[in-house]
């Protein structure tokens, strides 16, 4: 699906899973069943929807519940919810098809630390291996991978690896033989096993819904571990061959009940990324593993990460990119990106631009772009664009204890980072009206207009409540339609009255010490309104045995309340910097607000702080501060 078109359906993942709204109501059905199936909306007279498969059983879960978020959080009750990521991985990855030798790897990790750009993670694609065959390096391009992975670490990179299923057919090639001799490959009815053709040329393909296929898969992975890899991509597992669909007589093990390609060829995608998780799981000792996937099905996100695949560098894929974000995250899939920049062809720098500024509020954060297109990294598009897409990657980083502590909401209730409107205006006619249908919410707080790059006029629409502009506190009225002109350098984005954000300071990556102040952003609203603060190592599985810190937040008419914090761990902030929206201000405060606003406003003096805004700021130290604390404001 090299390019594919926006209206294309179906594209490399099936959930079949989808909310219905009507006559006020609204209602989830997951239909549990892993034939290819088809789901038709509104194609008869708006009078019914239907949906059906080619094979199996007639099985769905319908489930009713007035809160479009209760919906969501039943069908993870049957699916499951997403593990908690590691830190590195919700910070800025660099990725291209393909970055080598290793000096090129390196020369791209030490210019965005030269050009200030904070990162996280690199990507190596298939270039990294011998002649495409997985589980190896290419040995003139990284000799010694170890030491590049090491010398990435000494910058603050991770590296993630692409693992596609294919395993080469060649005498000698170790994961080939082992995985002849141990039999782990899909054979044809005959017994032979099926061979497609991919990178590598003819190849087998492991068995992935067998224990045994797993099992093997994982043993494979250790040639990872010794290299210091900590991200794993599964590309291709649809599986995706050159110009063929596989036959009908290709058999799987299904867990132990035999059955031919047409009724697992949706799960083949979602096993792998388990086979791949597990491995990660077990080889990383104790390191959270980030997994990325293009292929999956219902409950994917217990394993993995997603992404959309080989999308275009045009306008109209980066506004369906964000419909299908959203979508995904009502899907419970809340982890969630897509190739930022577009994959094929070269964007124009407006667009590129565009781009990067969604990208900070997209829960997974890559640039990507194909094989024979321009360089896309923030440096390619010249001084402006750069300048632009660090002052968006800069916010990001600052939102990150925000951003992280939603991850733990996403863990707990599948609640998605990405929020379409529906979800929380499930009634509201305007929010599915298509000039608004590419908005969405970040998080509970920042509503996030999306707009086409050539785009000289905002039409945005502002649901009930009150809002702020983020970048002026400026504060417009909700359930009203807005018109007006917009700049390149700024991307529409607005807080919610009532809104409870907590920010940091500038660092280059996750593995550098914020400094000890916790920003906690509050904007006066009428409702009531809270948040769950979450911090942990950001790294290892520890919180498991109760090593995070927690802390509810509520905010209720004057006062602010901390709520005494839970868990093991003392905050990594020692010091609380209340910056307050919206309320009676004194000088001292409102100088430091405009400092903050005018640190994001950076790029475009002319939409700084307005004087006319009335803040506040109040510290609080934090230093064995268990109890719980009341703020008057
Ligand atoms: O591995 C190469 C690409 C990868 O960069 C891309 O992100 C995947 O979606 N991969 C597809 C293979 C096919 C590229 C034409």
């Amino acid at each position: 699906m090299f390019g594919y078109s926006t209206g294309q359906d179906p594209l490399y993942s099936t959930i079949p899973f989808y909310i219905g709204i009507h006559h006020g109501l609204n209602y989830g059905l997951f239909f549990d069943n892993t034939w290819r199936s088809d789901f038709n909306f509104g194609a008869s007279n708006d009078r019914f929807s239907s949906f059906g498969a080619a094979g199996g059983e007639m099985n769905y879960y319908f489930i009713y519940h007035t809160r479009m978020a209760d919906i969501i959080q039943s069908y993870t009750q049957l699916t499951g919810r997403m593990p908690l990521p590691p830190m590195w991985s919700l910070g800025y990855q660099q990725n291209r098809y393909s970055y080598y030798p290793d000096t090129e790897v390196l020369r791209i990790a030490q210019t965005l630390r030269e050009k200030k750009i904070p990162a996280d993670g690199i990507t190596l694609d298939i270039h990294h291996m011998d002649a495409y065959k997985i589980f190896t390096w290419h040995k003139d391009r990284f000799p010694n991978p170890k030491q590049t992975t090491d010398a990435l670490k000494k910058l603050g990179f991770k590296t993630t690896v692409i693992m596609d299923p294919g395993i080469k057919v060649e005498k000698g090639y170790g994961s080939y033989e082992r995985g002849l001799q141990q039999n782990i490959f899909i054979k044809y009815t005959d017994g032979q096993p099926y061979a497609g053709q991919v990178w590598p040329g003819w190849c087998h393909f492991p068995d992935f819904t067998s224990e045994k296929g797993r099992e093997w898969w994982k043993k494979e992975m250790n040639a990872y571990f010794s290299t210091g890899v900590s991200g794993f991509w599964n590309d291709m597992n649809e599986i995706a061959t050159w110009g063929q669909k596989m036959p009908d007589n290709v058999l799987f093990s299904f867990e132990g009940d035999t059955a031919a390609h047409p009724q697992v060829h949706n799960a083949y995608g979602l096993q792998m990324t388990k086979a791949s998780y597990e491995g990660a799981r077990a080889g990383l000792n104790n390191h959270r593993p980030f997994l990325l996937t293009r292929a999956g099905y219902a409950g994917l996100q217990r394993y993995t990460a997603i992404w959309t695949g080989d999308n275009r560098a045009e306008d109209d894929h980066m506004m369906l990119g964000v419909r299908l974000l959203n979508s995904l995250g009502i899907c419970g899939v809340a982890f969630n990106g897509m190739d930022v920049g577009g994959f094929t062809g070269n964007a124009p720098v407006g667009l590129y631009t565009r781009w990067v500024q969604l990208g900070a509020f997209m829960p997974y954060f890559r640039n990507h772009t194909g094989v024979n297109t321009r360089a896309a990294e923030p440096w390619s598009f010249g001084e402006e664009a750069l300048e632009i897409a660090r002052n968006y990657i800069n916010l990001r980083y600052r939102l990150l204890p925000y951003i992280y502590s939603h991850f733990y909401e996403a863990t707990q209730t599948a609640m998605p980072l990405n929020r379409s409107l529906a979800i929380d205006y499930t009634h509201d006619p305007k929010v599915y009206d298509a000039r608004f249908q590419n908005q969405f919410l970040f998080g509970h707080a920042f509503l996030v207009a999306p707009l086409e790059s050539q785009k000289m006029y905002a039409e945005i629409y502002l649901p009930q409540g009150r809002w702020y502009n983020l970048y002026t506190d400026a504060v417009s009225e909700g359930a009203r339609e807005y018109l007006y002109p917009i700049s390149m350098k700024q991307l529409p984005v607005y807080v919610k009255a009532g809104s409870i954000v907590p920010m940091q300071s500038l660092v280059q990556n996750t593995t550098e010490k914020p400094g000890d102040t916790l920003f906690l952003h509050v904007y006066k609203g009428e409702q009531p309104n809270q948040f769950t603060y979450y911090e942990d190592d950001g790294d290892t599985f520890d919180y498991e045995k109760g090593d995070f810190y927690k802390r509810l937040i509520k905010y209720e008419g004057n006062q602010l309340v901390l709520q005494k914090p839970e868990g093991k761990r003392t905050s990594q902030f020692s010091i609380l910097s209340l910056v307050l929206h919206g309320f009676p201000s004194s000088p001292k405060a409102k100088a430091e607000k405009m400092a903050w606003l005018n640190a994001i406003s950076r790029f475009d003096p002319q939409a700084g702080a307005s004087e006319t805004d009335s803040c506040a700021v109040q510290r609080i130290n934090l230093k064995n501060e268990n109890s719980k604390i009341v703020v008057d404001l």
